[in-house]
């Protein structure tokens, strides 16, 4: 018997803790064999997750969160959706993490370790909405292909890092600079290194906003693996896919970046209104920028029951791309009038704001309360669904929950 081509007695004893009983016949195991009751990791467990988030997906991992899990000011990780293309990078090594910063726009290819970003520049902390482009998908009619995100593809986290424009300063670009592009860690689904999953970007305009963030961390710690450790775009109020994860070089290209999932249908919408189920050719197709006005009641629960008599305190967040929200109103009549709730200010720009109401109703049956934002333009959220698009973005109707009064 070749005794090398069986396990080692301290792999067993590992494999052993994590199965949680003796393997009987584990002296016999062939070598790096994958045992079946290790085969599917809880992601709960594996990401930190809540227990009530829903995985849409495990190759790649996605999963949203549920309206009332959203409820808190600033968004935990546990509660924070994950939306991968490709699979999450293994055996990161932050100590010799580095940033590339090059492109035909470059004054010059420049490199920097993840200490010299954070000790060379200033740092800032910015609370930023990131909504994934296709959050909502799953209402669309005809259906669009892709993950079906209900209403949970959303977060408002405390993101900590230093401004790209700070550094792209320091690298310096030329007149040519129109666009940035990113390029990360990730791996492709195929595993075929020479493909990206997805390398997008934003224009110059947006690169260079204050709150446009290289984080290293999120609420306060290191960012989470799912979520983009060690370096990670932050472009609040954009398609969240412009905020790269694992961020190893950033492209100042003098065109639009033509990176995977820039170009074709990915991540746009057709230039002017088409009807459910048309093709739409490619060149009638535009890059989303700011994403539409939206808002989310996270309290109470769908479903909740109240007694005849009582006011329903109702609470949710709302946020409207690059503009503010203004006006944040509720329907407990589908829509045939509406009453205003009490919004806050952003805590910074790109901040989702909390609103809230009082809610009373005039006898005992079944409700819903809708809750409808207006941004600072007067673009307000439609009631049902939103001009039909061949992927299935942004999807802005008013979020609805249902009520019992007994
Ligand atoms: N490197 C990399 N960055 C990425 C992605 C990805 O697959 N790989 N997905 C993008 C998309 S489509 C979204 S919606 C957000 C999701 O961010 P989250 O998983 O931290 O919530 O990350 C974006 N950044
Ligand atoms: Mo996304």
């Amino acid at each position: 018997m070749k005794r090398r081509n069986f396990i080692k007695n301290t792999a067993l004893s590992s494999l052993v803790a994590a199965v949680g009983t003796d393997i009987v016949f584990g002296s016999l195991l062939p070598e790096g064999y994958e045992l079946l009751a290790l085969q599917d990791p809880d992601p709960f467990a594996l990401f930190s997750k809540d227990k009530e988030m829903v995985v849409l997906n495990d190759k790649p991992w996605n999963i949203e969160a549920r309206a009332h899990l959203l409820d808190d000011k600033i968004t935990p990780n546990k509660f924070m959706f994950i939306r991968n293309n490709g699979l999450i990078p293994e055996d990161i090594d932050a100590g010799n993490w580095t940033l590339t910063i090059d492109g035909e726009a470059a004054e010059e290819t420049k490199t920097y370790t993840l200490s010299e970003l954070k000790s060379n520049f200033k740092t800032y902390t910015y609370q930023l909405t990131l909504e994934c482009g296709g959050n909502g998908r799953s209402e669309f009619d005809p259906p669009a292909k892709g993950n079906q995100w209900t209403v949970g593809a959303v977060s408002c986290a405390e993101w900590t890092g230093v401004r790209l424009k700070d550094v792209l300063e320091d690298t310096g670009y030329t007149n040519k600079a129109v666009y940035i592009g990113y390029h990360a860690a990730d791996v492709h689904l195929s595993r075929d290194p020479e493909k990206e999953p997805i390398s997008r970007g934003a224009p110059m305009a947006k690169a260079l906003q204050d709150e446009t963030l290289l984080a290293f961390q999120m609420n306060g710690k290191d960012i989470p693996l799912a979520h983009g450790y060690p370096l990670r775009l932050v472009a609040g109020g954009w398609p969240a896919s412009v905020s790269g994860k694992w961020i190893q070089r950033i492209s100042i290209r003098d065109r639009v970046h033509d990176g995977t999932k820039m170009t074709g249908d990915a991540y746009r919408v057709p230039c002017n209104p088409v009807a459910p189920g048309e093709k739409v050719k490619e060149e009638d197709m535009c890059i989303i920028e700011s994403m539409p006005v939206k808002s989310l009641i996270t309290y109470p629960k769908s479903g909740a029951m109240i007694k005849s008599g009582q006011k329903l305190n109702i609470r949710g967040h709302a946020w409207a791309g690059e503009l503010e929200v203004s006006k944040m109103e509720y329907s407990i009549d589908f829509g045939s009038t509406w009453l205003s709730c009490q919004v806050e200010r952003p805590k910074n720009r790109l901040a989702w704001q909390h609103f809230n109401a009082s809610v009373s109703f005039p006898k005992k049956g079944y409700y819903e309360v809708w809750a409808r934002a207006t941004d600072a333009r007067g673009n307000s959220q439609p009631m049902l669904l939103p001009g039909w698009n061949p992927k299935g973005y942004l999807n802005n109707a008013c979020h609805r929950i249902a009520i019992k009064v007994t």
